[in-house]
């Protein structure tokens, strides 16, 4: 059993991990040989759940690892193990992997391990170019669209935006409303729905208030793919409607003007993970092209806008490779010159001294424009996002910022009292259903997934207003909750999602009927364990600084290009301090070389630790003072 993952409480007598269970906990090393793990001995039982709870910080929170050992009284010890880490080792060290690449033997094997088959294609992904961008005007629709917005610009046309509330959605507006306001066109008038009044997608509010202002063409963005009755509500009131979108459209598509969705069947972009401001930024692409052609001039630099794409992308959680890693890359570095005043205040009210990285927009950056449509009104990071007044960023960014911390804490507040309720039952059911009177809608969501990941099972957090919930539900890998909550479907007022996610509706009287059901559905599905994927088994020799920079070509890593993650074996715990965050911070050694770690949830007690360990970890450099220092950000640790 890995030790970051357990608890040691109860002294009681080891057992052997793999005749305990019926899920084998020891690690399993996959095409490595190295032939460790079996008869692994457990130090002790306990029942805990570790990791901590608040949001990652910058730097050093790392994903906690939940294990929850239970004593299912069957003879002997039985011990349910609920998510092992096991490791995979995913490859070996090949020096002759890439030849020809003047790399190191490691980087050269990680990279083919991450796909990349040829030197070409290998140095493709580390300098990703914006000119091998797929042409935007054949993204099914796009031409269609182009000329009947060209047009609109031409004869002075209104122009509405209807988006979503998200990070992705109010990107997606200020993307396109720049590109106007930088063409000296008329800007679009912008509708961003209200979490709460409204709820996702397009709304019939929206499309009366933009025709009340004169809209006769409505674009939508990052929603609308399945806006059938919208789409005709809108033409029924003589507008136009373009979609971009890209959410899975479902059996019928709106009969919209034209309809832009890489996801949508044969749309040559099919297998482009973008989101809603990447397709909208093909859009804008090919509009720009389009007006070109018709002999517009002066028209604006598309690429400083890249920030927003790259922002949009990683908050969105698609895959960073493809057309991604593109956008993301080449937008990182356009965030990273401060020129968007808005983007700009942000960063500074969050703290963030340094440069901006991927992980930045997921975790500080994003959660903040996310916050404006949480607990107040997304326009206000529209407007954050569009602003060209040093005042009104810095006014608006401290305001992001503060409302970012009430999110905070009307997530903790839900958090807790959901957990206490979910630790006052006797047992840990398969589902977690938890409902509260009154809880902040915005929060839900995010409090589900915190359930989910926390206790290692699909969660549905319910908030009660008169008599009605309304609910948010996260799962975890191997469960469909879209399909358990079809089967509910008659207890239910109204729902939607997909596998990983769902949201829904349901009298306050249907919630106990809603969970018994779906305990049995859910205890029927059977949940893929989350194993550690570790790329290569290296030795302490091969962290060279070379590797270091190299490793860093790989970057912006993320969703769809994770950090790689090596495994040194038998590393002497020289030191282990236990930080005032209850994170443990090492001190290992191999051939004579010593290595700090980052904070590390380590459940267990640090006078159990044994001598040796084998550890899981991603180097990481850290600058202080003008000096750089390696650091080993461990992801799990093993007792040799
Ligand atoms: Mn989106």
């Amino acid at each position: 059993m890995p030790y970051g993952s357990i608890s040691i409480s109860a002294p009681s007598r080891g057992i052997s991990g793999a005749a305990a269970t019926g899920t084998s906990p020891e690690r399993q090393c996959r095409n490595d040989g190295c032939g460790h793990g079996i008869g692994l001995t457990l130090p002790g039982l306990g029942r805990e759940v570790g990791g901590n709870f608040t949001e990652p910080s910058a730097t050093e929170t790392l994903p906690g690892v939940f294990v929850i050992l239970d004593f299912m009284n069957a003879g002997d010890y039985m011990v349910s193990i609920v998510n092992s880490s096991a490791w995979i080792i995913r490859g070996q060290i090949d020096k002759d992997a890439l030849p020809g690449l003047n790399f190191s033997p490691v980087f050269r094997s990680l990279m083919r391990l991450r796909g990349l088959s040829t030197p070409e294609e290998a140095m493709r992904f580390i300098l990703p170019r914006l000119i091998d961008m797929k042409d935007p005007s054949r993204m099914l629709g796009v031409e269609k669209a182009c000329a009947r917005i060209a047009d609109a610009i031409e004869s002075g046309e209104k122009i509405g935006l209807f988006t979503d509330y998200d990070v992705d959605g109010v990107c997606s507006a200020a993307l396109f409303h720049r590109f106007l306001v930088k063409l000296s066109s008329q800007p679009p008038v912008v509708f961003i729905p209200d979490r709460a009044l409204d709820g996702y997608g397009l709304n019939e509010r929206g499309i009366d208030e933009l025709h009340a202002l004169g809209v006769s063409l409505l674009i939508t963005a990052d929603c609308g793919i399945t806006s059938v009755c919208e789409v005709e509500y809108a033409k029924a009131l003589g507008m136009d409607v373009i979609i971009t979108d890209h959410h899975e459209p479902e059996g019928i598509l709106p009969d919209a003007y034209s309809i832009i969705n890489p996801k949508q069947h044969g749309c040559p972009f099919f297998g482009e993970d973008l989101c809603g401001a990447g397709v909208i930024f093909h859009l804008i692409v090919a509009l720009r092209a389009c007006l070109r052609n018709r002999g517009h001039t002066q028209l604006p630099n598309l690429r400083e806008d890249l920030d927003l794409v790259a922002m949009a992308t990683v908050a969105d959680v698609v895959s960073l490779s493809g057309m991604n890693r593109i956008l993301v890359k080449e937008g990182l570095n356009v965030l990273n010159s401060g020129n968007r005043i808005g983007i700009a205040a942000l960063v500074r009210v969050s703290g963030i001294t340094k440069e901006v990285f991927a992980h930045d927009l997921g975790y500080i950056l994003g959660p903040r424009i996310n916050a404006a449509g949480r607990v107040s009104d997304a326009m206000k990071a529209f407007d954050l996002l569009i602003t060209e007044d040093e005042a009104t960023a810095n006014r608006i960014a401290n305001e992001l910022h503060i409302l970012n911390r009430q999110r905070q804490a009307e997530e903790q507040k839900v958090a807790k009292e959901a957990i206490a309720m979910i630790e006052a039952e006797a047992h840990l059911p398969p589902v977690i259903v938890a409902a509260g009177t009154n809880w902040h809608m915005g929060v839900i969501g995010i409090v589900a997934s915190r359930l989910a990941e926390r206790f290692s099972r699909p969660a549905m957090v319910i908030s009660i207003v008169d008599g009605v919930g309304k609910g948010s539900g996260r799962s975890v890998e191997g469960i469909d909750l879209h399909a358990a909550l079809l089967s509910c479907s008659h207890l239910l007022k109204g729902f939607g999602g997909h596998k990983m996610a769902v949201g829904f509706t349901i009298d306050a009287d249907k919630i106990l009927p809603f969970a018994g059901l779906l305990e049995g559905l859910v205890a029927k599905m059977q949940p893929h364990e989350p194993l550690l994927e570790v790329d290569l088994r290296i030795s302490s020799l091969d962290l060279t600084p070379e590797l270091i920079r190299e490793l860093d070509m790989l970057s912006p890593f993320g969703d769809g290009n994770p950090e790689p993650i090596f495994m040194m074996p038998s590393m002497e715990v020289i030191s282990a301090k236990r930080m005032d965050n209850s994170q443990t911070k090492f001190i290992l050694k191999q051939s004579g070389r010593l290595f700090h770690t980052l904070g590390f949830s380590l459940n267990g007690a640090l006078s159990s630790l044994p001598r040796y360990v084998d550890i899981a970890f991603t180097p990481v450099i850290r600058r202080a003072s003008g000096y750089k220092y390696l650091y080993l950000a461990l992801k799990d640790l093993f007792p040799v």
